[in-house]
């Protein structure tokens, strides 16, 4: 077989222009002007669509391979985000529609499956040197559809501004994977007592020795749980190559960072990870440990822990900030609700900018941890501007704050968004 290759777009490849989005742009404007005098939420606060400009300036979108026009966040190492209006196709995710994160500039460009290794070693009775023929024959195929969603998803709404990514709402995506438990490859390894975490490595690189390597942990129980899964299958293919082909782990509720791409190292610990190339445990994506993960903006927390699961959240993705909406119709609101695997109870939407609430329809159930769609007719009587808000809860009760709170990382926003529209 061939390996399977990528050419990085370098920096003066040129760009695909987008005709729409001045469109957009523009329409975006338009609104703004013509909701001055409306007491609606702050403007700033709910643009949920590629035209979002911050301070940065406006996102181009960029072409890479097995991939359509996506936002360019950063190039090197490519970062790029899904056009918001993409979630309005469907609850998954087309492969060439997913977002990209990575945080190390020396990404693999070509993979061989066939001479590719996994090595499972540490704390374990037998070292394991796995080919990805024998991981697949090593235990029974298993199926989720589960959400990655970055932990700095929406970062860029955070206020005051905080270093990082400056994302949108475009940082997720959710898809189908096919691959074995983790916990059946630990137990062909044979995890020995005393065991605590294990640790997680992919074939990408640092650039420089001073920088951590891109590592994550989970703690020994959870590795164990049957439900973390080590995937070579997104939504019927092979992994697109930026998304970690030619295998990924998948840690269904928990944020994307901890789903680690090209993965080839599995190591049992019998202490908690610590050291150079602990940095994206010990010092990045932690969040304040406290009951609201929150802090002043410029005070510092007493105490972080590492981010973990998906908090209850929403959207609506028929119509973006700016649409303008005929009065007197009948329209269909639709969008997505998702949780950290409880799963979605209940989809409220408002049209009046919170006053009032009704109960959207939920679509099919592909799962806890999966989008699930909603969908609710709406009409318009008043011609003007309008607040549209959606608002989920979870099987456990749990339901979007109506107010955001601030953390130094732009971490797990899951506010109440509004989306301000014109009625004509
Ligand atoms: N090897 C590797 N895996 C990684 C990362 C990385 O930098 N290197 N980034 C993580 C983060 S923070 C996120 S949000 C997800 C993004 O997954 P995606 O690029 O497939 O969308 O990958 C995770 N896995
Ligand atoms: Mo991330």
């Amino acid at each position: 077989m061939k390996p399977h290759s990528i050419i990085a777009p370098l920096d003066n490849e040129p760009q695909i222009p987008v005709a729409s989005r001045r469109h957009f742009i523009v329409g975006a404007g338009m609104l703004v002007t013509s909701l001055a005098t409306t007491p609606a939420r702050s403007l700033a606060i709910t643009a949920t669509g590629e035209g979002v400009t911050f301070a940065d300036g406006p996102r181009e979108l960029v072409k890479y391979p097995q991939k359509q026009p996506l936002i360019r966040v950063t190039t090197r190492p490519p970062h790029l985000e899904t056009p918001f209006e993409l979630f309005n196709r469907g609850a998954i995710t087309p492969n060439d529609a997913f977002f990209v994160r990575y945080h190390l500039a020396n990404i693999p460009t070509a993979i061989d499956p066939d001479t590719y290794r996994l090595v499972v070693k540490g704390h374990v009775n037998t070292t394991l040197n796995l080919s990805l023929v024998e991981l697949k024959a090593l235990a029974n195929h298993v199926e989720l559809v589960a959400v990655n969603q970055c932990s700095g998803n929406s970062r860029g709404f955070s206020s005051p501004r905080v270093f990082g990514a400056q994302l949108a709402n475009g940082a997720m995506g959710n898809a189908r994977w096919v691959g074995v438990p983790l916990k059946a490859v630990l137990e062909k390894a044979g995890v020995k007592a005393g065991a605590k975490q294990v640790m997680f490595n992919g074939l990408d690189q640092p650039v420089l020795p001073t920088t951590s390597d891109f590592r994550k942990t989970l703690n020994i129980d959870h590795a164990l749980d049957g439900e973390v899964m080590l995937a070579w299958q997104m939504n019927g293919s092979d992994i697109p190559f930026l998304n970690g082909f030619p295998l990924k782990l998948i840690v269904p509720g928990y944020f994307g960072t901890y789903w680690v791409k090209h993965l080839s190292e599995i190591e049992v610990l019998d202490q908690q990870f610590e050291g150079h190339d602990a940095l994206f445990m010990t010092k990045a994506y932690r969040i304040p440990d406290n009951e609201c993960n929150c802090i002043t903006p410029g005070t510092t927390p007493d105490k972080t822990r590492p981010i973990s699961t998906l908090p209850v959240r929403s959207f609506i993705t028929s119509v973006t900030n700016g649409s303008v909406i005929p009065v007197g119709r009948t329209i269909e609101l639709k969008g997505i609700a998702f949780d950290g695997g409880a799963g979605i109870k209940l989809v409220e939407v408002s049209i009046d900018g919170g006053k009032t609430w009704r109960t959207a329809k939920l679509g099919s159930d592909l799962g806890r941890y999966s989008f699930r769609e909603w969908i609710l007719p709406v009409k318009f009587n008043i011609k003007g501007g309008a607040v549209l808000m959606v608002r989920a809860t979870n099987r456990q009760g749990e339901v979007q704050p109506p107010n955001s709170t601030w953390n130094p990382g732009g971490y797990r926003r899951h506010v109440i968004e509004s989306t301000g529209v014109m009625i004509v």
